[in-house]
Order: structure tokens, then sequence, then C-alpha cells
């Protein structure tokens, strides 16, 4: 139960920040939920640049992750270009707080730190393993077990593309132009402003309308929902997955390793959940409206 602010009062929020940082599980649910209305009040702001939504920004205090407000709204959702990405249906989306970046390797560090779970096939690779970088060979498991600990989920593909697109904007790439190019977006091979072989640092690129980066290439993005034929099946969404193995999950975006076609917003990508590639990423969402409600 998320308490009202009412109802919080700094003694709460003090006790359960240093619960979360005595690293108990119950400390930092608390923090999250219970706190997470004043934490709010400290930490949310108009992001500028981003008028036509006035996006709002929330820090989690489990890993740093920034989230961005995505209003909700509808939006066509697929294309005819190929089989799997039709037909073209509209789709409702409720308003949710996306990440503005891909997860990194020094957030998901500090997840392997706590946690104890195990390292990515990757880790110890150079030329993937830099800080600031997307966190890739990630499986659908790892990214779902991170979340769990930083009290986030997954966005659906839905979600996801909704996002890249700028909601109603309909953008063919999640790019600050709607289109792409190596000036504005790191995908296979190197020219102009794109001088990466492989990952980029998160955020090197300018960001999408909504102020999201890299929703076109770097890493491939999971998402929490089963592949299935369209139109979209809302009732998967986002959480009746738990309990199924070795299921074919879709990844959204794009990434350093293909090319300019798989970066579209409406391309889908899958892959068992089991599996372990080094252009497998994600970026962590979230419902919780009681964090503010946007004007
Ligand atoms: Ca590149
Ligand atoms: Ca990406």
């Amino acid at each position: 139960m998320v308490r009202t602010p009412d109802e919080m009062n700094t003694h709460d929020f003090a006790e359960a920040f240093m619960m979360l940082r005595s690293g108990t599980e119950r400390g930092r649910n608390r923090f999250l939920l219970g706190g997470s209305f004043m934490l709010a009040l400290m930490v949310i702001v108009p992001l500028e640049g981003n008028d036509p939504d006035q996006a709002l920004v929330f820090t989690n205090p489990a890993d740093g992750t920034e989230l961005l407000w995505i209003p909700g709204g509808e939006f066509s959702m697929g294309s005819g270009l190929h089989e799997d990405e039709m037909p073209v249906h509209r789709v409702r989306v409720e308003g949710f707080w996306l990440g503005k970046y891909e997860i990194t390797n020094r957030q998901y560090s500090l997840f392997l730190s706590v946690t104890g779970h195990n390292e990515p096939p990757f880790w110890d690779d150079p030329l993937l393993n830099r800080p600031d970088h997307p966190v890739t060979g990630i499986k659908w498991k790892d990214a779902a077990a991170y979340c769990e600990w930083a009290g986030v989920r997954m966005p659906t593909e839905a979600e996801w593309e909704y996002a890249a697109a700028a909601g109603d904007r309909q953008l063919d790439y999640g790019t600050a132009t709607g289109q792409i190019d190596h000036d504005i977006a790191n995908y296979a091979g190197i020219s102009g402003k794109d001088c990466w072989e492989f990952t980029s640092p998160v955020g090197s690129f300018p960001a999408n309308p909504l102020g999201l980066h890299d929703m076109a290439g770097n890493t491939w993005e999971w998402c929490s929902n089963i592949w299935h034929p369209y139109p979209f099946n809302e009732p998967d969404e986002p959480d009746q997955g738990e309990n199924r193995t070795n299921e074919m999950r879709v990844m959204r975006g794009g990434s350093w390793h293909f090319g300019p076609d798989y970066c579209r917003v409406s391309d889908r990508h899958n892959h068992r959940e089991h599996l372990m590639y080094d252009y497998a990423g994600f970026r962590v969402a979230l419902s919780d409206t009681s964090i503010i409600v946007p004007p």
C-alpha cells in the first residue's frame, strides 16, 4: 500500500533511507513505496526542452536511474513493412515512467555487488564493459531480476514503441529528428558522429522529442512481453510471464551490431529469453502514478 503524503513524515523517510543503506530488502521496498512521494518532492523537476509534454523526471534511489514521465495516449502500432509488424492497429497506452537511458554497466555492477547475481558473459570485455556504456549480454531473466531488485519493470513493447515514436507524433525512428543517420544514432559501422564500432556511452546522441536517448541503436532493449502475432495482446502485459520458461521475448530499437532498418520504432526482434547476446540490454519502466501526477 502506498501511503499519502500526509501519512509520511521525516522520521519515516530517514528510517527508510537508513534501512536502504543497510541493504535490507524491507528497507528498500519501503523506501521505494512508502517514501517515494517525499523523495519525489525533492527530485522531480520539469524537463527543460521537452515542451510538448512537459516531461517530469523521477530518480530511482535504488540505482540512480532517471525515469521520464511518458503521458498516456493512443497511437498506431506496427507497420506495413514486415509481416510481424502487421496489421497496423490502434493501441491505448496509459501514462508511465520510462528510463531516460539504457541501464549502464555502472548500474549493473551495483546490482551484481548487492545481489550476487551472475555476471553477464561480456563483463570482462574491454570493448563492452566501460562504466558509462550500456550493459550487454543480458538474458531476459537477468533484466527481470534487475528490475525486481530496483523496484521497477521492463516496458511492454507497446509502451516502448509509443515512447520511441514520441506518442502520436508517430516518428519512424526514435531519434531527435525521427530519421536516422550516423550523426544521431549508433548502429553498425562508423561515420559522422558515430565513432563507435561497439556500444557508445549512453546519451552520446540527442534525445528523441520525449527526452529519451538511444531509442534507436546502441543496445537492443528487452521488453516485458512474450512475442505474439499482432494485434498487440494487452492481457499478456506486463507480469504474466514470470512462471514461463524459454519463451520468445521481444527486443526493440536495433543496436550497434545491426543496420538502420532494425532501428525503426515498429521493428520487432525476438529471442528466447534464456539466450545472451552482445547487443542485448534493457531500460526500465515504472507505473507508479503515486510518485507524482503531472499537470
Ligand atoms: Ca556505430
Ligand atoms: Ca537502444
